[in-house]
This record gives structure tokens, sequence and C-alpha cells, in this order.
């Protein structure tokens, strides 16, 4: 794992340069984002139940959650995507504090498609029910701590499908 510090001084020591203006840049946006993010991080450390259950109540107690034969039909697997969608909070959240993906690369994205795939888990519903949380997270934080962590909520979607 890796966070925005590291990954510019990795990146620029891998080339024997001192940072350059882009790195400079980026690490100037992650400090002035700096108390943003943290303080975004408490809220979701206070809420994490409310949101991951507003997120289903949201995405999932409709089409898809109680009808046989689709991928959310008992309640052990009510339970694993609930579960689910606390790991992509919790995750994002990390990640959003290092200002850095790759602990979402290492810990949650690899080897994920297969495996939902695997168990006929669907892509397009998961994809849905993260959205869900982007929304509920947004609605509870505001629309620019939100876009904060919302931005490594699309980053599991977007590597999901
Ligand atoms: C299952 N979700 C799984 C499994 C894994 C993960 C590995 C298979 C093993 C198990 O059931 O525990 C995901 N495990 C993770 C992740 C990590 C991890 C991300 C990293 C921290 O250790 N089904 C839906 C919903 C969606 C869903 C839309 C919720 C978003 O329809 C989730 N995940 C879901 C379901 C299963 C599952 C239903 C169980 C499938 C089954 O066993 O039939």
């Amino acid at each position: 794992m890796q966070d925005a510090i590291t990954a510019a001084i990795t990146s620029s020591d891998l080339q024997g340069q001192y940072l350059n203006s882009e790195s400079l840049a980026q690490l100037e946006q992650y400090f002035q984002t700096g108390e943003l993010r943290l303080k975004t991080a408490a809220v979701i450390s206070d809420h994490a139940p409310d949101i991951v259950k507003d997120a289903v109540a949201h995405s999932l107690a409709g089409a898809n959650a109680a009808k046989p034969g689709t991928a959310m039909h008992t309640t052990r697997q009510y339970a694993a995507c609930v579960r689910d969608l606390d790991f992509y909070l919790r995750y994002a959240t990390y990640a959003m504090v290092a200002g850095d993906t790759s602990i979402l690369d290492e810990r949650v994205l690899n080897g994920l498609k297969e495996t939902y795939h695997s168990l006929g888990v669907s892509i397009t519903s998961t994809v849905g029910a993260i959205q869900s949380m982007k929304f509920v997270t947004t609605e509870l934080l505001g629309e620019e701590a939100g876009c904060e962590l919302g931005c490594y909520l699309d980053y599991i979607c977007d590597s999901l499908t």
C-alpha cells in the first residue's frame, strides 16, 4: 500500500530526479484537502452501519432483494452483500485518507471480478449498490466531502466493469 506522498517520491526516485512541478501540484492538492478528508473519515467511522443500511435500502430492497432466483434471495446472500458494501466503504475511506488507490487494488479488487463471476454475483447490481452508497454518503457529508470519497467508490465500480 502506498499514499500520495510515497507515490510521488517513489516515482521521482525511480527516475533519479527531484520532485517535478506535476508531482508537487498533486502533493499540494493532497495537503490542501487533508483536513476535509480526515473530517470525512471521522463522520464515516461514526455512521458506517447506517450508511450501508441506507445504501441497501436504496438499491436492493426493491427489485432484487427478496425475489427467489436472484442473487439476493437468501439471508446468507443478503448478509454477504451488506458485508461486501461495508468492505467497500471501509477500504474507500482508507484510500481517501491515503490519497491513493493502491490499497483498493491490493486488498479489495485483486481477483474480485472473477470471484463474483464464479459465484454468479451480479456486477450490475453490485455497481448499483456502490453507487447508492455514494449517493447516501454525499447526502450525509455534503457535496465536497462526498466527492472526496466518491471518486474511490467510482474506482471500485470502474474496476469491476
Ligand atoms: C460473496 N464477496 C463474496 C465472496 C467474496 C466477496 C470473496 C465469496 C466468499 C464469501 O462469500 O465470503 C468479497 N471478500 C470480498 C471482498 C473482500 C473480501 C470485497 C475484500 C476485503 O475479503 N450480491 C448482490 C449484491 C452484492 C452481492 C448486489 C452486494 C454489493 O446481489 C454480494 N458477495 C455478494 C453475495 C455473495 C458474495 C450475494 C455470496 C454469493 C454466494 O455465496 O452465493
